[in-house]
């Protein structure tokens, strides 16, 4: 029986995202939901000791992380990996091994996007490829009677292993999985700003998306859904615990109407009283569906809208039309329920800033309830990289260099072909304070606060936002 730490790092040194810190901040009181479902399936599988320590939510330093670590006095710890945090990793890991760990792994995203890259860090004796759950679970086995991490279906050990092509699953079916255990942590401190300031967490019902968006690296994994029922008892274990918001991050939920119809149903038919956000592709957005899910508790959608203009929307592949964009959120607003919109900037067809003032009149001219403004970053893997590789815009070997030796003072390059980072930048401001500072999304945000603390959140990241 092993001793099994799972670390989510601290956020010291992420790498600038070109999201202002203050939406920065207010994100990072999400639970760390992929560890959570590794600790749960561990502890429902195997004889381990199994902890989870979110470095984030108590914004631990380093010394703090280690005593932690000396604390429980892990055979092994297992990191999760953001692309963006690789720095904090690698303080992690070293925190660990000045801590006596034995045996680090590492997963998350940035493992799976980046496999034979990871393997090579310093201390790191093994990496896993996509959803951790069973490779981990070989593994640990594999380490406990002594053997060497050779030949696991997911798990790279070594600099000549095989890089798997596709996931290892547990099995073919996400109800498999059992319910996770949100307890792991002290689930009541996670909250969402843009929330009702009740106790909120994250929970995901599919996992990847068929859709092949240019900037998204999500593609590459197997769609596979949960059914209404497995979700449905997730649901009622979060309300048990006294959870009444609920943030779905599958990458897409509305891959097909019918799924969603079914699942609000089920939500319905069990009468569980819960207040839900989902990240929404607008095509297929009707009126029968927003009403559906608002009678099962939708509050809140966000929807990728990226660009203003046909021109964008071709070269990112969205496919969808301006039209549809339109129609969703219309309907949305018809039917009460809230929207987010998701715009980029900088992206290869933004050639003057009268293009980039045209998306933001465009965020306007949409009404949501919230927007999120980013600075187009393409990640390698990505078929937008790939197109910049191409056209000489981007560079590959700042990349690799940074993959392989983090360090701080890395910065993911923009699509520069037009803009530098600075006036990009500027732009992403100015984008920001065009939409919040207005009176109308000020009225319509005092008139939904709903308590102090409701206020207090609301009106730090608003001043943060608002003061730049
Ligand atoms: C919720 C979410 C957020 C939230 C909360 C993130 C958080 N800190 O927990 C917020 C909004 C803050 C956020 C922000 C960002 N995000 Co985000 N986010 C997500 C999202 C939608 C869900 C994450 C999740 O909970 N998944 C559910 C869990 C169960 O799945 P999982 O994470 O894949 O975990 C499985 C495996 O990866 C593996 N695994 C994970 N950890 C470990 C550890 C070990 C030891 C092992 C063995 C295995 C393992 O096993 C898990 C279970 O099967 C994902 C997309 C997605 N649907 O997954 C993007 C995603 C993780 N985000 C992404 C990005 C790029 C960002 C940002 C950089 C965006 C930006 N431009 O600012 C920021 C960075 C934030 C930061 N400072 O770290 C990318 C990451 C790509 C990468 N290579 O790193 C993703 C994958 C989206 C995408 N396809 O591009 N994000
Ligand atoms: S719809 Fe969303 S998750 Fe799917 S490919 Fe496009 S951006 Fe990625």
């Amino acid at each position: 029986m092993l001793r099994v730490l799972l670390i989510r790092p601290p956020a010291r040194h992420t790498v600038e995202s070109e999201v202002p810190e203050a939406v920065e901040a207010e994100n990072l009181s999400y639970p760390p939901l992929a560890l959570l479902a590794i600790a749960s399936f561990l502890r429902d599988q195997t004889a381990h000791t199994v902890s989870v320590l979110d470095a984030q939510l108590d914004h631990l330093e380093y010394d703090q992380v280690q005593a932690r670590v000396a604390a429980f006095k892990p055979d092994v710890v297992g990191i999760t990996c953001f692309t963006v945090q690789l720095v904090d990793v690698h303080n992690t890991i070293a925190a660990a091994k000045r801590a006596g760990v034995p045996r680090i792994v590492l997963g998350g995203p940035h493992i799976s996007d980046f496999p034979q890259e990871s393997v090579g860090l310093k201390d790191v004796d093994a990496v896993v490829k996509g959803e951790g759950q069973r490779p981990l679970e070989d593994l640990l086995a594999i380490w406990e009677a002594g053997g060497e991490a050779k030949g696991i279906p997911g798990v790279i050990a070594h600099a000549d292993d095989p890089v798997p092509q596709t996931d290892v699953y547990f099995s073919n079916d996400l109800d498999d999985y059992p319910i996770t255990d949100r307890t792991l942590v002290d689930h009541t401190r996670y909250y969402d700003v843009m929330g009702e300031g009740g106790v909120f967490t994250t929970v995901i019902t599919s996992r990847g998306c068929p859709y092949r968006c240019t900037f998204c690296n999500t593609p590459r994994h197997r769609y596979r859904v949960m059914s209404p029922s497995r979700v449905c008892d997730e649901l009622e274990a979060c309300v048990a615990l006294g959870i009444r918001e609920i943030y779905f991050v599958d990458d897409t939920f509305n891959i097909t109407n019918k799924r969603v119809h079914a699942l609000c149903d089920e939500i319905r038919r069990r009468k569980i009283d819960i207040s839900w956000t989902v990240r929404f592709r607008v095509k297929g957005v009707d009126r029968a569906l927003l009403e559906n899910m608002k009678a099962a508790g939708c509050k809140r959608i966000q929807l990728g809208v990226e660009q203003g203009t046909e021109e964008g929307l071709l070269r990112l592949k969205k496919d969808v039309t301006s039209l549809e964009i339109e129609s969703a959120f219309r309907l949305c607003r018809e039917v009460g329920v809230n929207t987010v919109a998701y715009f980029m900037i900088g992206t290869p067809v933004e050639r003057t800033r009268a293009d980039v003032a045209h998306t933001i009149d465009y965020s306007i001219k949409l009404d949501p309830d919230f927007v999120m403004f980013n600075l187009l970053t393409p990640f390698p893997g990505t078929t937008l990289f790939d197109e910049g590789l191409a056209d000489g815009v981007l560079d590959l070997e700042p990349w690799t260099e940074f993959m392989r030796n983090p360090n701080e003072d890395f910065k993911a390059q923009v699509w520069d072909e037009h803009f530098s980072r600075e006036e990009l930048r500027d732009m992403l401001g100015g984008a920001y304070r065009k939409f919040y500072w207005r009176p109308k999304f000020v009225l319509r945000n005092l008139t939904q606060i709903r308590n102090a603390t409701d206020f207090k959140r609301k009106a730090t990241a608003g001043l943060r936002l608002l003061t730049g």
